[in-house]
């Protein structure tokens, strides 16, 4: 039986990942997750005990790396790395475990397989890029220049460095995808969507930073999972993937949706303290995956997909409810 071992498989895109190989593959998955605030072990409960096992530990843990990469001794076994610290905010706030996690940690899983050989498929963001001018017609593509601008998005830009650095130098099989936005189910309500649909369900306000005129290219995290697997299987070794669905909106439209969904005013929402720093566009070109890979996404209407994620916050309260008064304190505190 194939072996993934799948790094911050509790988080987001990682359950989400987790559940695709369950649905669409017979591999048998190895969850390594630190179980930091940002994990939710509750979603890959449902999955069966003899196609997932989770072990709870660090990347930057040298010992368990080295052991759980060793124990892939197929030759179609694999690492797919999504663990990070991923919120901008946060590490606007304090930096340090962005750069314990995102790349010390990417650093011990790339000794981990150069020294047994295996397989790994390395998981980033379009953020490396830095930003457009909303009036720019050029899209982020795999020969963008690296220009990231928070800590977060600098600690992965220095992640995928290492991981170009390992296969140049020591011949590691390793792909790189930079995705752009995700959103979907399992998404901490710290992020932007799912914040805004739990603020209206709790019965406050969306909360937009400065005017909401900055732009992101939204994919929904299923459409990411399959791109995730698409490159693992047949991308090539040493190349870089971009994965985007051509769902640009601006933030501001995106909160309007959000309101126009739940039956409020569209105009029901407050302009918040507007993030240091703050990238004002990300968009992404796909040619590559598409026409190389033959890579289509699934979730083509943007606001059908929000439609779907609105139901899933609504019907999955129990989860986030319980968390979001602490969420909101500290956004609060910073004047958002
Ligand atoms: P997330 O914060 O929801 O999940 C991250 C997971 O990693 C959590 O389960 C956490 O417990 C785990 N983790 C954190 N530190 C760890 C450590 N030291 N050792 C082991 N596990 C650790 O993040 P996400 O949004 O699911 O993002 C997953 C990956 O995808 C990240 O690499 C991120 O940079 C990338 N990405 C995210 C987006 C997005 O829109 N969310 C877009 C492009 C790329
Ligand atoms: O309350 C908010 N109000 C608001 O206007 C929050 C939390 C965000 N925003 C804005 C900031 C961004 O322009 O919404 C946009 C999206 O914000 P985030 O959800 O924090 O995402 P972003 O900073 O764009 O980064 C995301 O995409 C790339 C992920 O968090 C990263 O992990 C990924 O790499």
């Amino acid at each position: 039986m194939r072996r993934i071992l799948v790094t911050g498989g509790a988080g987001f895109i990682g359950s989400n990942f987790v559940h695709y190989l369950v649905e669409h593959t017979d591999a048998y998955v190895v969850v390594l997750d630190k179980l930091t605030y940002a994990a939710s072990p509750e979603a890959l409960e449902p999955l069966p005990a003899d196609r997932v096992e989770l072990v709870e530990g660090d990347v930057t843990d040298t010992g368990l790396v080295d052991s759980l990469v060793g124990s892939l001794t197929g030759a179609e076994d694999a690492v797919v790395h999504f663990a990070a610290e991923s919120h901008n905010d946060n590490s606007l706030r304090d930096p340090s475990p962005f750069i314990r996690t995102n790349i010390v940690g990417t650093f011990e899983i790339l000794e981990a397989v150069r020294r047994h050989g295996v397989r790994l498929h390395h998981v980033s963001t379009d953020e490396v890029y830095g930003d457009l001018e909303l009036d720019d017609p050029a899209r982020f593509t795999e020969t963008t220049p690296y220009l990231p601008s928070s800590p977060y998005s600098a600690s992965k830009a220095g992640a995928d460095h290492l991981v170009r650095a390992w296969v140049r130098s020591f011949e590691v099989a390793a792909t790189i995808s930079n995705c752009s936005n995700n959103y979907g189910p399992w998404q901490h309500i710290e992020k932007f969507i799912p914040r805004q649909i739990t603020n209206v369900l709790a019965g406050g306000r969306p909360k937009l930073y400065g005017a909401g005129e900055n732009v992101r290219d939204w994919i929904h995290a299923a459409d990411h999972s399959s791109a995730v697997w698409t490159i693992l299987n047949r991308g090539q070794i040493g190349h870089t993937y971009l994965i985007g669905a051509d769902g640009e909106q601006k933030n501001l439209e995106v909160v309007r949706m959000i309101l126009s969904i739940l039956g409020r005013p569209e105009d029901d929402f407050d302009h918040v303290t507007d993030r240091a720093g703050h990238d004002l566009r990300y968009a992404i070109d796909p040619t590559k995956l598409r026409t190389e890979l033959g890579w289509e996404p699934q979730f083509a209407d943007f606001r059908a997909g929000l439609a779907d994620t609105i139901e899933w916050y609504r019907a999955n309260s129990d989860w986030w409810r319980p968390h979001k008064d602490a969420v909101e304190s500290e956004y609060a505190a910073r004047g958002q």
